[in-house]
């Protein structure tokens, strides 16, 4: 096992990562912009590295800074947490040249999945269902038109190399496919610098649900059930869940198994995401792979009973998975709400500042995952989240109940977070009867501000 593990992240991932450690009685070494310098959650770490300024181009994002930390700081390994370098199979490949275990999975398997074109190549050939759509990318216009005529509008192009909705349009007719096959092209290539593009049939209004692997190095991969993340607005994920409220146990059981196969023939092992689409039909098709651990992994921690964060550092080191499929029990119903501190008055734009009061909820099924504190200054250069509140009961309706609870006890001041939006999703009629979809938020978000 490792001995120390230098962790390449801040906030709460960092936070979270540092405890796990603390726990396995394997040491840290932290890494800090001058923006998060004198972080409470550093002074947790064994030791803590200034790797540049504020922006995290200058320093979450400089490979060659992260890996002198971990060289002067003696870790045997890194855990990149999400975001930042955590799907960046160079970084990964660097870390691995220098003799340093990067806690994720093996490059081939990121770069295999690492594009949405490929991957859904990858899903293909293992039989899991995929959008009727494009082969591979796009050549030119006619061969879009073509393949349009063939499945049917309405079409989405979509950017291989795409997230958080970039380089995404609809196309409902011929004339706004030639125009958005252009503009999707564009605007990947100014975003990603890769402007390869590919075709899908557009399925309206649905659910986002993701399942949760975890692999070793050894050839074993077991799933630990699915999320419904479907409560997001413009890509941004507000509440997550497990189990997916409604999904009958025939498509998880076939969703959690394809999600298995898929990863089994990339070759992948560390803690992965699955993602797919479901429609109201409830047939399920593939979308991407997030080659990292997610925000939301503890609502999967909550009803299986495994930390995820430990597996991971255990099969980075070498560790077979301790259980098989068979043994991973789903127990109960998890909510995760992202606290964040942003402006629903101003297009949720972010309201960093000084947290002036905090009262944390606590009590029977609640934990709070934050590396925030009364007194704690939100840097205004990364993303808003400052916390996430996560509950655990026998059944949804106990767990919503809870949550309320919880988000009733919690008293933030100093920045405007996302918690009044939060408390109004949870009272809402369809949100309680399980009946979001992706766009739900979006719909209805003005009639959702203006009630009580
Ligand atoms: C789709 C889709 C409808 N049809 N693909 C958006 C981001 C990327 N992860 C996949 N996305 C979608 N792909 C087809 N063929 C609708 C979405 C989508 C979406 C997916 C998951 C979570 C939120 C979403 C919000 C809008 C659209």
């Amino acid at each position: 096992m490792f001995q120390r593990i230098l962790v390449a992240n801040r906030g709460e991932i960092a936070l979270r990562i540092i405890r796990a450690c603390r726990e396995l009685g394997i040491e840290t070494v932290a890494v800090f912009s001058e923006a998060d310098r004198g972080a409470h959650y550093l002074s947790l770490a064994d030791e803590a590295y200034c790797i540049g300024s504020a922006q995290a181009v200058d320093s979450y994002l400089l490979i060659n800074r992260i890996i002198s930390a971990a060289e002067v700081g003696g870790a045997q390994a890194i855990h990149p947490g999400y975001g930042f370098l955590a799907e960046n199979a160079k970084f990964a490949e660097i870390c691995r040249e220098c003799d340093i275990e990067f806690i994720g999975p093996p490059v081939a398997a990121m770069n295999g999945l690492g594009d949405k074109v490929s991957s859904r190549i990858v899903a293909m050939k293992a039989n899991v269902p995929t959008v009727p759509g494009s082969e591979g990318l796009l050549k030119d216009e006619a061969e879009a038109v073509q393949i349009a005529s063939k499945i049917g509008y309405p079409v989405l192009i979509k950017a291989t190399a795409g997230g958080g909705g970039k380089g995404m349009r609809v196309a409902r007719n011929e004339q706004d496919l030639k125009i958005g096959v252009k503009q999707a092209s564009q605007e990947a290539e100014k975003a990603f610098k890769n402007a390869g593009v590919f075709l899908e049939k557009y399925v309206e209004n649905p659910r986002h649900v993701e399942v949760q692997l975890i692999g070793d190095q050894h050839g074993n991969v077991c799933h630990l059930w699915e999320r419904e993340c479907s409560t997001q607005r413009k890509h941004q994920k507000l509440i997550e869940e497990a189990p997916a409220p409604t999904l009958p146990d025939d498509v998880r059981n076939a969703m959690c198994e394809a999600a298995v196969r898929l990863a089994k023939s990339a070759g992948y092992y560390n803690a992965g995401t699955c993602e797919f689409i479901v429609d109201k039909d409830y047939n399920f098709y593939f979308i991407e792979v997030n080659a990292r651990i997610q925000v939301e992994h503890p609502v999967t921690e909550q009803i299986t009973g495994i930390d995820l964060i430990e597996s991971q550092i255990r099969v980075a080191a070498g560790e077979k998975l301790p259980f098989q499929q068979e043994d991973i029990k789903r127990n109960g119903h998890s909510i995760e709400v992202r606290i964040n501190a942003e402006d629903p008055d101003n297009e949720f734009r972010g309201s960093p500042g000084t947290i002036t009061k905090l009262r944390i909820p606590g009590g029977r099924g609640v934990r709070f995952d934050s590396h925030v504190h009364e007194g704690y200054k939100i840097p205004p250069y990364y993303d808003s989240m400052v916390g996430k509140l996560i509950v655990h009961r026998p059944t949804r309706e106990q767990a919503i109940a809870c949550m309320l609870r919880a988000l009733d006890e919690f008293v933030i001041e100093g920045v405007k977070t996302s918690i009044p939006l939060l408390r109004k999703i949870l009272r809402d009629p369809t949100f309680q009867a399980g009946q979001v979809d992706t766009r739900w938020l979006e719909r209805t978000l003005d009639e959702l501000m203006r009630r009580d």
